[in-house]
């Protein structure tokens, strides 16, 4: 049996960081330029030609070919997508999978909808890998991923909202409060896999202290914890020592954001993905 895991780049693994995960590219599009968020991509030009480009901006979902590639030839494909609530991305994945067993009976694919992005979809892809390590049949892998989705989270703190405006995945007005400088947003994903902002804090300080108060309050208990973010290397160092502070041996890493979170997150971003 042929098993193969994946997601879509909004998860942030690439071939280097994680062999045994393919990604389906998001794109992004800076006026003619069309950016695909893969591993060869480099995060840093695409930021740069955001900085400079003053007309519209825009990102788009993998489409159905792009899964049935991602999905190669496998007997059983397991895998989560960025949240239905703001893209297209698990819906092209569903029609992908319906098409995949349709064309072969013998096949298996699950696709969750994770409600969520970024260093939670990270949390969910790695549990896979332990599902499958633990040789579980289809179903209860099915099953126990389901589960465990129930119990990671995702918290954010940015700096901008502007490209999430920009595209319509928030209200204009929100995101011309959090443009005020240093006026930073900290929120989470609401249960439909939506922005939720919870508060408005001047600096970053503040903005890790109510990160770190939110997360507490959500009910971690020194769980799992992946950090990203977008040019901001010490903003998620100093969320992880104030995690470290409460909790000295929680299992903590932090990475980069690639493309499309990061052209979300914007500079200064950071995402917090955990286990309650
Ligand atoms: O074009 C597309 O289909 C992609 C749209 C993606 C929109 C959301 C990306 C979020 C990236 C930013 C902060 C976390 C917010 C979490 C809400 C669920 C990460």
């Amino acid at each position: 049996m042929n098993i193969k895991l994946v997601t879509d780049s909004s998860a942030n693994i690439t071939p280097s960081s994680n062999p045994h995960i393919a990604s389906a590219p998001l794109r992004i599009i800076v006026g003619g330029q069309e950016f695909v968020d893969t591993e060869n991509l480099n995060v840093d030009t695409m930021l740069q030609a955001l900085k400079v480009h003053k007309g519209p901006s825009s990102t788009a979902c993998p489409g159905v070919q792009d899964w049935l590639d991602v999905f190669g030839n496998a007997d059983i494909v397991y895998g989560a997508a960025i949240t239905s609530g703001l893209s297209g991305c698990f819906n092209a994945a569903q029609i992908a999978a319906e098409q995949y067993m349709e064309n072969d009976p013998g096949k298996k694919v699950f696709i969750l909808d994770s409600l969520s992005t970024g260093p939670e979809l990270e949390l969910i892809m790695e549990k896979y890998q332990e599902l499958i390590e633990q040789g579980l049949a289809f179903d209860q892998v099915c099953q126990q991923i389901q589960d465990y989705s129930q119990r990671t989270h995702l918290m954010f703190s940015l700096e901008s909202l502007e490209n999430f405006a920009k595209n319509g995945r928030v209200s204009p007005i929100l995101a011309k409060a959090v443009g005020i400088l240093g006026i930073r947003v900290v929120g989470r994903a609401s249960s439909k896999g939506t922005l939720e902002p919870q508060h408005k804090v001047r600096g970053e300080k503040k903005a890790i202290h109510q990160l770190v108060k939110e997360l507490l309050n959500a009910g971690y208990q020194g769980g799992k914890i992946r950090i990203t973010h977008t040019k901001n290397p010490s903003g998620a160092a100093a969320l992880a020592n104030e995690i470290r502070a409460e909790y000295p041996l929680a299992d903590i890493r932090i990475g980069e954001n690639r493309a499309l979170c990061s052209f979300y997150a914007e500079p200064g971003g950071l995402l917090l993905g955990f286990e309650t």
